[in-house]
């Protein structure tokens, strides 16, 4: 099959397409000449976009035109990278991978562009020529809140070290029409705001109309006998939904490849239109055309599975079915619909269960579309998927009740049903006579109402199933999935999570970057254990005080931030302790609040000898439906109005909670930040990814024995880090005997903490407003053992406060920490991802110009 907008394909064997041999593939010379890449090539270009692509004025040309036009004349410039890179994969015929995320929290693209494809110079010249700075433009752009939070930024992380170590890596997503909500605070209280980022459009997507995909809901199953007389399945009196691609540009760092992040919205079929609308109901008609173009329409602002909404399965669905479909289209049209080496060319990871509807989809599609048998498609389905767990909370994994799975995808739920009976007879063979493990395996939980284990579909249908940090991974194997381990141990593997340096330090810090190239050379953007050779200079003096002036000046700026949206003076000689992170009982943002309180007591009891002022800052969203989150984030409101307003208290203790916390604002949190708060109960936090950013950035971290924390621990060196807290074996062992009231009366000053509270000391005009604080604390048992925690969490508190008495030595640590943070790169899991699971060859595109 010949397609004449692509150039002959030229068959280039792995050795060639991979990098270190150093023989770039060639590629068609565009047939344009390249854009200039100097400030005038790049002035003129920006004003021919706000005079003709936007029509503006200089009169009506607001920063937001300006923004816009910026962001077309840099999107131009990556276009022939983008089409070289696309050309270099198609011509060297490679395995490519594709990340499935219902999430990506990509934040702004601006500021990263521009440091990729390094413009940043040129392009604040140029605005400075238009009488701009290049932080007003930047500031033009809404983030991209295409998630929740750890899961989401995860993602954008992965496709931005995927680019970077030019892996031939797509990502596929929903293009949602609201991102995360807003967040607002009133009174103190979480107020909700829908979150319209593409309001004043979206410069950077390529809506791409010629790779629609048709996506089925309902109806049913259907026998028949085809041409040949086999008989075969088909899936009929579906209502379909159609799929448009979006792609944004994803630039790798200062090397020529630009991968594609593929986004799908959703729209009504057109014939379900013209059908609904002949039919004289014109209500109804709307009504259908509506409900298919709700899919896209918002993200679910729950970071733990809600169990049972509809249109969740279907947005499910419909990015499973959507990009798998895109992924066969691509295959037919380079290989035909010969399925041989699919498997050997194509592996999907699933970014936790949410996309796992893909192992059944991919059956259907291969079985009824493409006329494979069983256990052809099988092995191409189970040689293809690989899962990625990031929860151990039994109580947020995924299920699915079998009637709505029925209503919804009844083809689909046929193959489940399959998969399920012939993995029963396997776990069967294994364990024989074992009912109850049969039980407890079982793809669906029987029950009054049945329902799926999407986790268990997850485990059954691929070769990989990976935990984000080695704890986590151990706990997965020991515990949650212990069953699944004990028949195929080699499924099983860990991928500690990390984060892309080149937005969480080169982009967000630089002040410390520029200290950093300047003391070890730029070679960190790319190889992260660089870092290491920061080390020798943690003992010199001058380097320890550039350092601290560098964290200062970072200081003042977060200050000036919190001024401004807090109303709250942080002095900068205070040390600044800062957690932020989504709201959530396991996160225990409540023994923070207690610390604070606690502090609070000892400065009212004039015990404030030998002293460190405190800056303590909060910031994180609740979903909506989770009352007692909510509550948290008021009673650390209302704790912060009393802290901040007592006169006694004056500088030495300031408490914030900032609104709206989401990834632009955590480049100005992390580089400010100088002890990070990752303080879960040990055994919950399947990795955390923030405490990694916070340390890249400097930041001491005091934690508990959770997620990835160990291993920031391990890197950094005991004496650096402020360990606290039961181990996970201590809080299994201690639960089924601990009672939080015998720990309050065995402390004193947990005891006037509690007391405080119950006295209504931050609810004055609010009666009874904290008393299920209270309750989850004392009579409701407190799972989440903060009592447990509070004294070990109090004396760790201490020894930092008494390290910032000694700058020196505070800032030696703050050093190695920098210095010991090479291992949380995404580009060093990206590369594990890759050795493990993916084995793609690198790809290198020509560059351009
Ligand atoms: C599922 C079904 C229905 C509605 C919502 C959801 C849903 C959405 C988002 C469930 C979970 C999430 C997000 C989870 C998440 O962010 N987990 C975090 O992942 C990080 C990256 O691996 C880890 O570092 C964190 O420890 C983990 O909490």
């Amino acid at each position: 099959m010949s397609d004449p907008s692509k150039p002959a394909k030229k068959k280039v064997s792995a050795r060639q397409a991979t990098a270190g041999s150093a023989k770039p593939l060639a590629v068609t010379a565009p047939t344009l000449a390249p854009l200039g890449m100097d400030t005038d090539a790049l002035l003129s270009d920006i004003q021919r976009h706000l005079a003709y692509t936007l029509g503006r004025d200089r009169h009506t040309a607001a920063t937001r035109y300006r923004y816009t036009a910026t962001v077309l004349a840099v999107r131009d410039r990556m276009m022939e990278r983008w089409k070289a890179t696309h050309a270099a994969y198609y011509q060297a015929d490679c395995r490519r991978g594709y990340y499935l995320s219902l999430e990506y929290l990509m934040g702004r693209t601006l500021g990263n562009a521009l440091l990729n494809v390094e413009l940043e110079q040129q392009t604040s010249e140029a605005l400075r020529q238009l009488g701009l700075t290049m932080e007003d433009v930047v500031e033009e752009e809404a983030d991209a809140g295409l998630g929740n939070g750890g899961l989401g930024r995860l993602a954008a992380c992965f496709v931005d070290s995927c680019a970077t170590l030019q892996l031939p890596v797509t990502g596929y997503g929903i293009r949602y029409d609201y991102g995360m909500f807003i967040q607002k605070i009133k009174d103190g209280f979480q107020v909700e705001e829908p979150d319209h980022w593409l309001a004043y459009s979206m410069p950077w997507e390529l809506e791409r109309r010629e790779y629609i995909q048709r996506v089925k809901f309902g109806g049913e199953s259907e026998f028949y006998e085809d041409e040949q007389g086999d008989v075969r399945v088909r899936w009929v009196d579906t209502k379909d939904v159609l799929a448009i691609p979006h792609d944004v540009p994803i630039p790798g760092y200062r090397n020529g490849t630009v991968n594609t992040l593929r986004l799908w919205r959703a729209t009504a079929t057109e014939e379900f239109d013209l059908a609904e609308f002949n039919a004289g109901d014109y209500t109804a008609a709307v009504r259908a055309k509506s409900a298919a173009e709700n899919i896209s329409q918002v993200l679910y602002p729950n970071d733990k599975s809600e169990n049972g909404k509809e249109l969740r399965l279907r947005q499910q669905y419909f990015l499973a079915s959507a990009s798998l479909q895109d992924i066969l289209r691509r295959w037919i049209k380079e290989h035909g619909a010969d399925f041989t080496t699919f498997a050997d060319k194509n592996v999907m990871q699933l970014n936790d269960t949410h996309p796992t509807v893909a192992v059944p989809e991919l059956m259907r599609l291969l079985m009824d579309d493409y006329r494979l048998g069983w256990d052809d498609a099988w092995a191409i389905t189970t040689k293809c998927l690989a899962y990625t767990n990031h929860t151990l909370l039994p109580e947020a994994l995924e299920k699915w009740s079998v009637p709505l799975f029925k209503s919804l995808l009844p083809r689909v739920l046929d193959i489940i049903f399959e998969i399920n009976a012939r993995f029963m007879r396997q776990v069967a063979y294994r364990w024989p006579g074992d009912g109850a493990r049969q039980a407890r395996m079982s793809i669906i939980e029987e029950g009054p109402v049945p329902h799926v284990r999407m986790a268990y579909l997850a485990i059954v249908g691929t070769f990989s199933v990976n935990g984000v940090a080695e704890l986590h991974s151990r706990l997965l194997q020991e515990d949650l999935f212990k069953d699944f381990h004990a028949l195929w141990p080699q499924k099983f593997n860990n991928k500690t999570n990390g984060v892309t340096q080149r937005r969480w330090l080169g982009l967000c810090n630089p002040r410390l970057s520029a200290a950093i190239t300047e003391t070890i050379g730029a070679g960190w953007a790319t190889d992260l254990s660089q870092l290491k050779k920061l080390l020798p200079h943690a003992k010199d003096a001058a380097f320890r005080k550039r350092w601290r002036e560098i964290k200062r000046a970072n200081k003042a700026e977060l200050a000036a931030v919190i001024k401004h949206d807090c109303g709250v003076d942080f002095p900068l000689d205070a040390l600044f302790d800062v957690q932020v992170k989504r709201i959530h009982e396991y996160k225990r943002q409540l023994l923070n609040a207690l610390h604070v309180i606690h502090l609070y007591d000892r400065i009212k009891r004039g015990d404030t000898k030998n002293w460190t002022k405190r800056a303590v800052l909060f910031g994180g969203k609740a979903a909506p439906g989770y009352a007692i989150a909510k509550l948290i984030i008021k009673f650390i409101n209302n704790i912060a109005a009393v802290v901040n307003t007592d006169p006694d208290v004056g500088d030495l203790l300031k408490v914030a909670f900032v609104p709206n916390y989401r990834v632009s604002l955590m480049e100005k949190i992390c580089p400010a930040t100088e002890l990070s708060e990752q303080i879960s109960t040990a055994g919950k936090e399947a990795s955390g990814t923030g405490n990694m950013k916070f340390m890249i950035n400097g930041a001491l971290t005091i934690g508990t024995l959770d997620g990835a924390n160990i291993e920031i621990r391990e890197e950094v060196g005991d004496e650096h880090f402020f360990l606290f807290g039961n181990t996970t074996e201590q809080i299994e062992k201690l639960r089924p005997r601990y009672k939080p009231q015998t720990v309050i009366d065995g402390d004193a000053a947990l005891k006037r903490v509690i007391q405080l509270i119950k006295s209504g000391h931050f609810n004055q005009v609010e009666p009874g407003i904290f008393d299920d604080i209270l309750g989850t604390l004392t009579s409701w048992g407190d799972y989440w053992m903060v009592c447990a925690d509070f004294a070990d969490y109090v004396k760790a508190q201490e020894r930092a406060a008494q390290l910032y008495q000694d700058q020196e030595r505070w800032t030696t640590s703050s050093i190695i920490n920098t210095a010991t943070s090479g291992k949380f790169s995404a580009d060093r899991t990206i590369e594990e991802y890759n050795r493990g699971i993916w084995k793609l060859d690198r790809v290198v595109a020509l560059p351009v110009s």
